[in-house]
């Protein structure tokens, strides 16, 4: 008889037929219909598993071909990550305009209604490399692709709608200090750490961004639930040639949602693909992400009024100076053939635009409008990477540009040059449908300067941290204790409570008693007096959730002898509210009481309720007992308590809830009162926060 592993693996090399047999033969072999393996150059292989030797016990053949070919493939199979926002998932889907623009703009796609165009979205962590987990503290990339047929637009933004620097000269320079230090090789996806900590306390314009950074909106509960911002000022262009300044906004349909750092923190361990999990789940499910997007219109004129310079990136316009109109909705139904010919080719360029959209004077965007083409050079190899099909225009494209390193296209004719003469049928530039840049008036001396309309650095800072609800508050308080903290550098912590002096005093008091100074240094005197902007509550995460359970995941803890009915009525209504159910049990079958043997969708120890956003338990008493002495279902209600979850628990979970230290509150109520335990779970249980960690 074969043993096991003689089954599993053919040995066709050992096999004299093999070698004189044809594809067709093959294929029967393997018992299949699918095509033979080939190599690159369309030779069928006869033997996958066996490389070419002398003898049996002899040296490998130089002579080994296949096997050269396959090795000298896989050795070449990495391309360089991107040098930002490595980390990043994406998926296909369409974009349609509701609200038609044409009065701003002679841009098909924000003029024509109800047409489909294919979109392509990354979003990414920004400064960990590509294999780093999901859920640090750290802003997200939103950048979309948009198919449209007048040529490809990218609007490559960000979850946060400022940036930490005015002027692109300054990118490197905070890149290198975000990332890994460079001695040591660490901290991977992380800003805790001195190096970051000291180029922020000596750049006072980076001080709107940490509020935004330190807020909940660095660790979002899932990538559905972030908003999208183009940060800059681009221009709209109508066909009088008259332009309108522009901010794009994309808004997700299900409301935003965070996570509470100790939950995100260990998320990273339970799970470091979670965002990714829940986006491809979502996809997988028919639950597609959707987003709303929205434009904040203003004249120059209007411009010229705001108490800050729009074209400088750490400012934002609040939705309550410049209201925010809805034109559109993109919704993301695909996920990627291939990983890496997609998400990972994908080549973002925010120069991408269609004629009716024009940049602004933006300093920080005039800097990218180079960097992303040339990146792209060397992350994909060289000048013809707008060839992968990913990045290909989906209407058509002609130009003279010829040759080059992976040249795909055979171009037929004799002229690859312009004026010409003898080839009528070569693509020419058109006046009419070609792109103009919008008419802009310019005078002045050229110098390295910044213009004194960007040197107010402390009065959004101010204006965000005062608008967050009171816990935001604590949160991001708290969020500045933690990363401080972990400064080794005296003068560095000091250095930044400085700053937030000048932001806050009640902040800097918080953040200083959180690091137990004795005293706080001095407040760094602001370039030109700070302003008491009005307040904006459309800023917080918190009060502007939506009352939905879309999205969101409920767990389920089941035993041997569970009842069957009390879980299928809670699947039911809980799946009716919109979010996704999943079974966990210590083991992954389980009889229920009427003996049904079911299979759970995780075991108990390798699915914490960290990755859930309400847990319901539906266990027998003598089951329940026994879990009291399993590390794993106390730290499952714990944490579920611990990150303010709802809770149902059945009578014998009041026991391990007992043994987890916990007093019930009015966010843990019986399996039987689901509707209640649904409108619990819509939210966190803030009212339990005080009483379980002590925030800044
Ligand atoms: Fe980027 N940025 N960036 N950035 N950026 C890149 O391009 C750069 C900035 C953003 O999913 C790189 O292809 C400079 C702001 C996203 O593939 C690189 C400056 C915003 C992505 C680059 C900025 C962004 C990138 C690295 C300052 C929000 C990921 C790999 C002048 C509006 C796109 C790559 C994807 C990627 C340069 C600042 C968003 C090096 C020089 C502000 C979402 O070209």
């Amino acid at each position: 008889m074969q043993s096991r592993k003689e089954k599993s693996i053919p040995r066709t090399g050992n096999n004299v037929k093999n070698e004189k047999g044809n594809a067709g033969e093959l294929q029967q072999q393997a018992g299949g219909s699918h095509p033979v393996i080939t190599t690159q150059q369309g030779l069928a292989i006869s033997d996958n598993q066996n490389s070419l030797r002398s003898t049996p016990h002899g040296p490998t053949l130089l002579e080994d071909f296949v096997l050269r070919e396959k090795i000298t493939h896989f050795d070449h199979e990495r391309i360089p990550e991107r040098v930002v926002h490595a980390r990043g998932t994406g998926a296909h889907g369409f974009f349609e305009l509701t609200k038609s623009l044409s009065k701003y703009t002679t841009a098909k796609i924000l003029t024509e209604k109800n047409v489909q165009t294919p979109v392509f979205c990354r979003f990414s962590t920004v400064a960990g490399g590509s294999g780093s987990i999901d859920t640090p503290r750290d802003v997200r990339g939103f950048a979309v692709k948009l198919y449209t047929q007048e040529g490809n637009w990218d609007l490559v933004g960000n979850n946060i709608p400022v940036f930490f620097i005015q002027d692109a000269m300054k990118f490197p320079d905070l890149v290198h200090a975000v990332k890994m230090e460079p001695d040591r090789g660490f901290p991977q996806a992380a800003t805790a750490h001195d190096t970051f900590w000291d180029f922020i306390s000596l750049m006072p314009e980076s001080m709107h961004m940490i509020m935004w950074a330190m807020s909940d909106r660095a660790i979002p509960r899932s990538l559905r639930m972030i908003e999208g911002f183009g940060i800059h000022s681009f221009r709209l262009v109508n066909k009088e040639g008259v332009s309108t300044f522009v901010k794009f906004h994309w808004r997700p349909k299900i409301g935003l949602q965070s996570t509470i750092w100790d939950e995100a923190v260990k998320i990273a361990g339970a799970d470091p693909d979670f965002h990714r999990r829940d986006f491809f789940e979502a996809i997988q499910n028919g639950d597609f992400p959707e987003w709303e997007l929205g434009v904040q219109l203003f004249t120059e004129e209007e411009a010229a009024t705001f108490p800050f310079d729009h074209l400088d990136s750490t400012k934002l316009i609040p939705e309550e100076l410049v209201p925010l109109q809805i034109i559109g909705r993109m919704v993301l139904n695909r996920w990627p053939d291939s990983f890496f010919a997609e998400t990972e080719q994908v080549a973002f360029c925010p120069a991408n635009i269609v004629p009716g959209i024009d940049f602004s004077e933006d300093p920080l965007l005039q800097g990218r409008l180079f960097s992303y083409l040339d990146t792209q050079l060397i992350r994909l190899g060289g000048p013809n990477f707008t060839q992968i099909p990913i990045n290909a225009p989906k209407c058509p494209f002609h130009n003279l540009q010829r040759d080059g390193h992976m040249q795909t296209q055979i171009y037929k004719g004799r002229t690859a040059y312009e004026p010409q003469s003898l080839e009528e049928d070569k693509p020419r530039a058109s006046q009419k449908t070609g792109f103009h840049s919008a008419s802009v008036h310019a005078e002045g001396v050229k110098s390295r300067i910044r213009a004194d309309s960007f040197a107010d650095h402390y009065s959004q800072a101010r204006m965000f941290y005062r608008s967050q609800s009171e816990i935001e508050q604590a949160h991001l308080a708290s969020a500045l204790v933690f990363e401080l903290s972990k400064v080794e550098t005296e003068h560095v912590r000091l250095a930044v409570v400085s700053q937030l002096r000048t932001i806050d005093e009640s902040l800097a008091k918080r953040v200083g008693d959180g690091l137990g100074l004795k005293s706080l240094p001095d407040a760094i005197a602001p370039a030109v007096p700070v302003q008491d902007l009005d307040l904006s509550p459309a800023l917080r995460i918190i009060d502007r959730m939506k009352d939905t359970l879309d999205g969101r995941t409920i767990g389920i803890l089941i035993a041997d002898g569970s009842n069957a009915e009390s879980i299928e009525g809670i699947k039911t209504a809980v799946e009716q509210a919109g979010a996704m159910v999943k079974l966990v049990a210590q083991k992954r079958g389980v009889t229920l009481d009427n003996g049904t043997y079911v299979t759970a969708d995780g075991q108990l120890a390798g699915t914490p309720s960290i990755v859930f956003d309400g847990v319901v338990s539906i266990l027998p008493m003598d089951e329940a007992e026994k879990l009291i002495f399993e590390a794993a279902a106390v730290d499952w209600f714990r944490d579920a308590f611990g990150h303010l979850k709802a809770i149902a628990a059945c009578k014998g979970t009041h026991k391990i809830l007992t043994a987890a230290g916990i007093t019930p509150d009015a966010g843990i109520v019986a399996p039987e009162d689901i509707q209640s335990f649904i409108a619990l779970a819509k939210t966190r249980q803030w009212e339990r926060e005080p009483k379980v960690r002590t925030l800044a």
